[in-house]
């Protein structure tokens, strides 16, 4: 018996060291060194390897971000309280006041009206106040090292590089989230490299610090992930009392005709419009909360970020900055 129960608790210590994820992590310069090979055999430079790859420290607080989950998960009703409030709106504004011309451009460009690239711009970073101080570079080689998503940060890591290979910014101004999102429109890596574009013509392109490059970026981003000029997002709608949920998802996608055939109706009473067009209907707090009836673009804002909770507010912020 005795010896049973210590071969039980060695085989729980035994457990405790190999699960432990301080125990299983590999030292750190032991796995950069690894990963200098990987960014050689990936066709980065010499140099960039060099300037960017040795004296990182793992930065304590990514992980501690990355482990955190959230006490209390937001309703959406809160979650819109706090991003499309008056004070972002009126900032908005004034900011496609000023950026007009630059914004106009775009939009004639990529045929993505300026209230949602002013949108997105302010729901993901403030309108570039808040981008994130971290060091693209610290923040993603931290993440691949941890080992929770190491393939997907490895690949960021080497999309990171190559920007910074190809001089569109340096690795010491290259900040953003402690997750490795970039710059005033919070691309990551990988985005970059296959949406950012260079907007005001000097040869870089820099999310950083450019905001003709944010903008076209951004518009360049929704335009290449099937944004329709000229249709709207969606809108709030009233769902009839015996509606199902089974129907409720960005998923569903029925005609407009099928939709308004169930008796939903626009907040204002009136029938939905009679266009040919696919449609789902949201529900972000469940049937019990508002529901709004979307778009294709909906669902192009759901490839940026796949949240309704996300996707709607940039609708209703654009909406609002439109007005
Ligand atoms: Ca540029």
């Amino acid at each position: 018996m005795l010896r049973k129960n210590f071969s039980k608790a060695l085989l729980v210590l035994v457990l405790i060291l190999f699960s432990s994820p301080a125990a299983a992590r590999q030292d750190f310069n032991v796995w950069l060194k690894q990963m200098r090979a990987k960014a050689a055999a990936a066709g980065i430079s010499q140099a960039t390897i060099n300037a960017n790859l040795y004296n990182i420290t793992p930065s304590e607080t990514a992980i501690r971000l990355d482990k955190k989950q959230p006490e209390v998960k937001k309703t959406f009703a809160q979650y819109k309280t706090a991003v499309v409030n008056n004070n972002r709106v009126q900032k908005g504004r004034k900011l496609i006041r000023q950026h007009h011309n630059a914004l106009q451009a775009v939009e004639n460009k990529y045929g993505v009206p300026k209230q949602f690239i002013v949108a997105l711009w302010g729901i993901e970073t403030n309108f570039g106040g808040n981008t994130g101080g971290f060091s693209v570079i610290t923040a993603l080689a931290t993440m691949a090292w941890e080992g929770r998503r190491e393939e997907f940060f490895t690949k960021e890591l080497i999309n990171a590089l190559k920007i910074i290979d190809a001089g569109h910014i340096t690795g010491a101004n290259m900040k953003g989230s402690w997750a490795g999102a970039m710059g005033q429109n919070q691309f990551m890596p990988s985005s970059f490299n296959a949406y950012a574009v260079d907007g005001n013509g000097d040869g870089r392109r820099d999310i950083w610090g450019t905001k003709k490059d944010v903008f076209a970026s951004t518009a360049n981003y929704l335009k290449k992930n099937g944004w329709k000029t000229g249709q709207r997002w969606g809108r709030r709608v009233t769902l009839p009392s015996s509606f199902s949920k089974a129907l409720v998802g960005p998923k569903i996608k029925k005609p407009l005709s099928y939709w308004s055939s169930l008796g939903i109706r626009t907040q204002g009473g009136r029938g939905l419009p009679q266009e040919n067009m696919m449609a789902s209907i949201v529900a972000p707090d469940g049937l019990g909360g508002e529901a709004y009836i979307v778009y294709n673009n909906y669902q192009t804002i759901m490839d940026w970020n796949r949240s309704t909770y996300f996707a709607t507010s940039v609708g209703l912020l654009a909406d609002r900055l439109a007005q």
